[in-house]
C-alpha cells in the first residue's frame, strides 16, 4: 500500500478519505468493529460530548455539514456515533478499513523504504507512509488497587462499555472515578440504582451544561453560516467558536465580576473558560473563580459534609479538564446516593462482594470503573514501533514523549501522528486539529511524490527546538499545576510533564503552515 492508517476515529476516517482522494492506495486498521473511535467504545450511560456539535464536527466538506442535522447543542454518544457512520457511508470509507484488527507491531524497513505492519490476525502489510490515528485517549487505565479480578458482581468499564443495555434497577452500584466520564455517569445511574456509592479521590470542578434541543431556525442559520463559523474556529485559540475575551479578572469590580460569573453559570456550557483572559495564568484570579464554583456546590448540595468533600481544593480550576454536567451535584441530594471520600478513606482493595476502604467495606452488585486513560503517549507505547536502526518509540520516549509539532519524530521516517503528544492535542477541538494535521501531512506527502522524495523525518535540532518551546510555554500556564493525565500523573512510573503545546490552535497552525511555506526547511528528506 502507499499508506496505512491506524484507527477509524474522526482523525483516521478523514486521513483515509483524503489520502484516497489524492490517489494513494490506503489500508485502515481498527481494533473496534466499526468507525467512531472513542465514540464506538465509550457507550456508558450519560456519554455526551462536552463540546458543542457546531465545533465537534467535520468542517472540510460543505456537503456533509449541509446534509447532517444535529438535534442538540451538545450531542449524546449515540448521535455522534450515528454521525461517524453517516460520514463513513457518504464517503464510502469502510471499504478501506479492516475492522476488529489490531496493529501489534510496526517496523521501518530502511532498505525497502517502507513500514511493515503486523496485526493480531497475522497480516503483514507494507506501506510507504504510516499514519497513527490512534487517539490521545484510547488506552484505558485500570485502578492500581488490588482485587478487581476477584469481584463476583459485574464490572463495567466506561472506556469499553457493553453494546447491550445495562440494567441498574434494584442494584447496589459503585463507581470509581470522578473525571469527565464519571461525572457524566453519576446522574444517570443515580436515577436507576437502588444504592449508589461514588468513590471520589480528587474532586473535579464541573459546571452546568444546560444542554438544549436545537431549534429548526437556529439550524438553518447555522447551516447558512458554516463557512464563517469554521473560519472563526480555525483562527481561534481552542479551534472552536467558544467565547473569548481580553478582559483580565481584576480589571472590573468585584460586583461586576460576580455578575459576569453568575451570568455564565446561568448560561451553562464552557463560557466560563472565556470569561477572563488571565484565568490560566493568574493564580489569584483562578482561585477566585474556583471559590465561586465552590460556592455553587455549597448552594446545591444539601448535606454540608458531602458538599465540603465535593469541593475541589489544592489545584487550579481548569488545570484538570473542565467538566460539564447535567445534575451531577444534585444527584448527591438523593437519599440512596453516597459519596465515599477516598482521600480520607483510600480504597484498599476490591473483594468478591464490594470495595474495602480504610473505613470499611461497601457491598456492591455492580462496579463501574471510570479511572481514565494512559493519555497522549499510551497508544504508541501499547505496541512495538521500531524506526530507523531498530530504535523504538518506547526507547525514544523513556524520558517523556518527544515529537516535532506533535506530528513526526526524528528517527521514524514517514511516520505521522494525529493529535500526537506535544501538539495542542486535548487542549484544542480535536476534530479541527485532526483536519489540520491530516491536511498538513497530505500536503507534505504530495510534495514528496511530486519531487520523488522517498522519506522524511524532522531534523533532530528542529525537534529539540520544538520541545524547548513546548516546555517553556508549559511553565507559563496553570494547566501544568495539577496531578492529571495531562501531565502523566495518573500512570505509575510515567515521566511527568505537560506534553501538550499550550500556545493555542491558531499559533500552532501558523507554525505548521510556515514550515510548509519555507519549503520544509526543518525536515530531513532522503
Ligand atoms: O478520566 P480522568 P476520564 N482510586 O483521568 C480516578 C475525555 N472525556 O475518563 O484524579 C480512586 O479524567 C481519578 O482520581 P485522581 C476528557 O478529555 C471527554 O473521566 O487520580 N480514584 C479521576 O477522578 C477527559 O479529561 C468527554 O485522584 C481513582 C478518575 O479516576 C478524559 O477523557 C467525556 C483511582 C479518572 O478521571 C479522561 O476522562 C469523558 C483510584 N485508584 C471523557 N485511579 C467529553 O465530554 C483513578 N481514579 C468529550
Amino acid at each position: 500500500m502507499d499508506a496505512i492508517v491506524v484507527g477509524a476515529g474522526f482523525g483516521g476516517m478523514y486521513a483515509v478519505h483524503k489520502l484516497n482522494e489524492m490517489g494513494l492506495s490506503v489500508a485502515g486498521f481498527e481494533a473496534g468493529g466499526d468507525v467512531g473511535g472513542v465514540w464506538y467504545w465509550n457507550r456508558y450511560p450519560g456519554a455526551r460530548c462536552d463540546l458543542m456539535c457546531v465545533d465537534y464536527s467535520y468542517g472540510f466538506s460543505d456537503a456533509l455539514q449541509q446534509e447532517w442535522t444535529w438535534s442538540e447543542q451538545f450531542a449524546a454518544q449515540p448521535e455522534i456515533l450515528a454521525y461517524a457512520n453517516f460520514v463513513a457511508d457518504k464517503l464510502d470509507l469502510r471499504r478501506h478499513f479492516h475492522f476488529e484488527t489490531r496493529v501489534t507491531g510496526a517496523t521501518w524497513d530502511a532498505e525497502a523504504n517502507n513500514w511493515i505492519m503486523i496485526t493480531d490476525r497475522g497480516d503483514e502489510i507494507r506501506a510507504t507512509y504510516c499514519i497513527m490515528a490512534t487517539g490521545p485517549l484510547s488506552i484505558p487505565k485500570d485502578p492500581e488497587f488490588p482485587g478487581l479480578e476477584t469481584f463476583e458482581g459485574e464490572v463495567l468499564r466506561a472506556a469499553k462499555w457493553p453494546h447491550t443495555p445495562v440494567d441498574f434497577a434494584g442494584k447496589r452500584v459503585g463507581l470509581v472515578g470522578t473525571g469527565s466520564s464519571g461525572i457524566q455517569i453519576v446522574p444517570v445511574v443515580a436515577a436507576q440504582a437502588a444504592e449508589f456509592h461514588v468513590f471520589q479521590r480528587t474532586p473535579s470542578y464541573t459546571m452546568p451544561m444546560r444542554n438544549t434541543a436545537l431549534d429548526p431556525d437556529y439550524v438553518t442559520e447555522l447551516k447558512r453560516n458554516y463557512p464563517a463559523i469554521r473560519a472563526v474556529a480555525r483562527a481561534s485559540h481552542l479551534g472552536g467558536v467558544r467565547p473569548v475575551t481580553s478582559r483580565p479578572f481584576f480589571s472590573i469590580t468585584p460586583s461586576q465580576r460576580q455578575r459576569v460569573m453568575e451570568d455564565a453559570w446561568a448560561r451553562g456550557g464552557l463560557d466560563f473558560l472565556g470569561l477572563f483572559s488571565d484565568l490560566l495564568t493568574n493564580p489569584e484570579a483562578n482561585e477566585q473563580v474556583a471559590e465561586f464554583v465552590r460556592g455553587k456546590i455549597a448552594a446545591t448540595v444539601n448535606d454540608p459534609a458531602t458538599a465540603e468533600a465535593l469541593k475541589p481544593r489544592g489545584y487550579p480550576i481548569f488545570a484538570r479538564r473542565p467538566c460539564l454536567d447535567t445534575g451531577y451535584y444534585e444527584a448527591f441530594n438523593l437519599p440512596h446516593v453516597h459519596l465515599v471520600d477516598c482521600i480520607k478513606h483510600p480504597i484498599e482493595r476490591v473483594t468478591a462482594h464490594g470495595i474495602t476502604t480504610t473505613a470499611g467495606t461497601v457491598a456492591l452488585d455492580t462496579l463501574i470503573v471510570a479511572t481514565g486513560y494512559d493519555g497522549l503517549s499510551g497508544a504508541l507505547l501499547a505496541f512495538e514501533v521500531a524506526g530507523r536502526d531498530g530504535h523504538t518509540v518506547r526507547e525514544k520516549w523513556a524520558g517523556g514523549a518527544r515529537s516535532y509539532l506533535g506530528l513526526m519524530m526524528a528517527g521514524f521516517p514517514n511516520l505521522f501522528m494525529l493529535c500526537g503528544p506535544n501538539g495542542p492535542a486535548a487542549l484544542a477541538n480535536i476534530i479541527t486539529l485532526d483536519e489540520q494535521n491530516v491536511n498538513w501531512i497530505c500536503q507534505l506527502i504530495d510534495h514528496m511524490r511530486t519531487n520523488s522524495i522517498a522519506s522524511v523525518e524532522p531534523q533532530p535540532a528542529a525537534e529539540d527546538a520544538w520541545m524547548e518551546q513546548v516546555f517553556s510555554l508549559a511553565e507559563l500556564t496553570l494547566v501544568s499545576k495539577a496531578n492529571t493525565w495531562y501531565v502523566g500523573a495518573n500512570v505509575d512510573g510515567k515521566p511527568r510533564g505537560l506534553s501538550m503545546y499550550t500556545g493555542g490552535f491558531f499559533k500552532y497552525n501558523e507554525t505548521c503552515t510556515n514550515v510548509a511555506l519555507r519549503g520544509y526547511d526543518t525536515l530531513r528528506f532522503a
